[in-house]
């Protein structure tokens, strides 16, 4: 790509509240964002991995190849301690399709039953793929965010498991802090602010030299 070329992505993603969270990534970098509602004839690409890196690969390939363009799509989902890291990438389909975010959280509740507070530790996870228009991956990044699953639903924002999943320094849950905290220290935020030297690599026309990067948060 030329430097002068402005760098036009698309957001490999079906689900809405993901490309809200991630609007904030659009004013890092001078990229033109799009997204797959503007595309209503293509497929929906399988999550047939057994892996968030796996899975966010099918969907930034697959969709690059698709659509001939530059797609950036992540996948993501909770890892529960005492579950083994269950519902890892069944975590929108964990009570059946189609996705049902109160039936996912009251199947979480009932594994949970009888589980004491110390060992309710879980785990955010956002594998983040950035794919060129012939499908060659060109960044990934790592984002995840620890807290604890609470007994009963609290806070009304976010999407998913976020009323259940509490963030020990904030005595709240992800659903209770609001969009600009959730973003700071959120498992999608992580990745995708990870991703922001790329993008400005990308879009400047360099190619970046390690095309990983991981934002942890396992301390705490
Ligand atoms: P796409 O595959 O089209 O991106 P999806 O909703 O199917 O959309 P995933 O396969 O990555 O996405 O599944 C994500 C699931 O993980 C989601 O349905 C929630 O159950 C859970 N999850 C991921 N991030 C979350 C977050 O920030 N807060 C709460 N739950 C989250």
């Amino acid at each position: 790509m030329a430097a002068t070329d402005s760098l036009a992505i698309v957001l490999g993603t079906r689900n809405r509240k993901k490309v809200r969270e991630l609007a904030d990534l659009a004013g890092l970098a001078d990229i033109a964002w799009h997204t797959l509602d503007e595309f209503p004839a293509v497929p929906t690409v399988e999550e047939s991995g057994t892996t968030f890196a796996d899975n966010a690969r099918r969907k930034a390939q697959g969709y690059a190849r698709l659509l001939g363009r530059w797609v950036l799509a992540e996948d993501s989902g909770l890892e529960v301690d005492a579950l083994g890291g269950q519902p890892g990438v069944r975590s929108s389909r964990f009570a059946g399709e189609p996705t049902d975010d109160a039936k996912n959280n009251a199947l979480l509740l009932e594994r949970l039953r009888g589980v004491p507070d110390e060992e309710r530790g879980a785990k955010f996870v956002c594998h983040m793929v950035l794919a060129k228009p012939d499908g060659t991956v060109v960044a990934e990044t790592l984002g995840t965010c620890r807290g604890t699953i609470l007994r009963e639903l609290r806070g009304t924002g976010g999407f998913g498991y976020d009323p259940l999943f509490q963030i020990a320094e904030y005595h709240r849950t992800l659903a209770e802090l609001g969009p600009a905290v959730k973003s700071c220290i959120s498992h999608r935020g992580r990745a995708a602010r990870a991703l922001v030297p790329y993008l400005l690599d990308w879009a400047a026309g360099r190619s970046p030299r390690d095309r990983r990067a991981k934002m942890d948060d396992e301390v705490g």
